[in-house]
């Protein structure tokens, strides 16, 4: 599938008037994309019918396990390192999925399935499924939110986040005007007033957090600089939490590093899937239909520093400390 190939929004998920009448009657931000406050919450108003659909027509099993990130997060990386840990015995590592596929196409992003009209291909998959969903905990239907489901929430170092979207948002807007009027530092600081296109990263992470309080044998919290760090034993983290531990003759034959280089980014970005290929409008949303390349920039933690001011920065690190103080979380 390419992404971006499929019509946005098909009507027998959402009764399409019905979806596009509480759309419009929400408040409307138009700065930089249109962006849509719902649940307390900002998104695109181009994702909103998704979340929606997910939220009235989704049904989990108790098998399911959900990937979840705040965009830009390391959700690519994710999806690559749970497909191919939960998948090992069922194909080679030197002939993997993962070596044709761009790690979007073997790991289905909830709402977006649901946004394009195919929910009926997540119904399809056979258990246990891995969906993959960046919405946020608080507004997740009771049939994951309160199911018995598995969570793996990945989380970032907001400045790095912000930067990658900065990127991205030149990406998919195709345009450099949105790079000159808004600077890094601009997005950065609104993020800090909580003016963000998918509510705040803090937000997004804290509900995670304080549903794990509640069931953390469920929810696996994982970090991106830890896993840049130490890939191997966050990987082995997963799988236990996956139910799938490495056993000690997988160790010993070096299959926990295999997947490590496997789903690195020097790997994944160097495949020819994930080359830039030639980019094309979406006719929805007028938005640049992104590439498989998009999901791979430079994959390293600090990038924030070569774009974003030291006070900047500051001011992102105070409100990380602020936000999680108390938490039981620490970055
Ligand atoms: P998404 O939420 O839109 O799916 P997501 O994959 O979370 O995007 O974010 C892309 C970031 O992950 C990019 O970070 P950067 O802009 O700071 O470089 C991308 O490079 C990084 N990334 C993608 N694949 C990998 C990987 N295999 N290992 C490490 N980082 C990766």
């Amino acid at each position: 599938m390419a992404a971006g190939s499929v019509p946005l929004l098909s009507e027998d998920v959402v009764p399409l008037q019905e979806c596009r009448d509480l759309i419009a009657s929400l408040p409307v931000d138009h700065r930089v994309v249109p962006v849509r406050q719902y649940q307390g919450f900002w998104w695109p108003e181009s994702t909103l019918p998704g979340v929606i659909a997910v939220q009235r027509h989704f049904k989990s099993r108790p098998d399911d396990v959900f990937l979840a990130t705040y965009p830009k997060s390391g959700t690519t990386w994710l999806k690559s390192l749970a497909f191919a840990v939960t998948t090992r015995s069922q194909y080679p590592l030197s002939d993997h999925p993962l070596l044709q596929l761009n790690p979007h196409q073997c790991v289905q992003s909830l709402e977006r399935m649901f946004n394009r009209g195919r929910s009926s291909e997540i119904d399809a998959l056979p258990s246990p499924r891995i969906l993959a969903t960046h919405m946020l905990h608080s507004v997740l239907p009771d049939s994951i939110a309160a199911s018995d489901c598995r969570i793996v929430y990945l989380w970032r170092d907001p400045k790095d986040v912000i930067v990658s979207a900065w990127h991205f948002g030149e990406k998919v807007l195709g345009t450099r005007e949105y790079q000159a009027e808004w600077p890094v530092d601009k997005v950065a600081m609104a993020h800090c007033e909580g003016i963000s296109t998918h509510a705040t990263i803090w937000d997004h992470i804290l509900g995670y957090w304080r549903a794990r309080m509640h069931r953390p044998e469920k929810i696996l919290f994982l970090r991106y600089e830890e896993m840049l760090a130490e890939p191997a034993a966050n990987l082995k983290r997963m799988a236990d939490f996956l139910g799938c531990p490495f056993s000690p003759e997988e160790e010993k034959a070096g299959m926990v590093e295999e997947i490590v280089t496997l789903c690195s980014f020097e790997n994944l970005s160097g495949l020819a899937i994930n080359k830039p290929s030639s980019d094309v409008t979406d006719e929805g949303t007028k938005l640049q239909l992104l590439n498989n390349a998009s999901f791979f920039r430079r994959g390293e933690r600090g990038d924030w520093r070569n774009h974003m001011s030291p006070e900047v920065a500051r001011r992102m690190d105070e409100m990380t400390m602020e936000k999680l103080q108390g938490s039981g979380l620490s970055f």
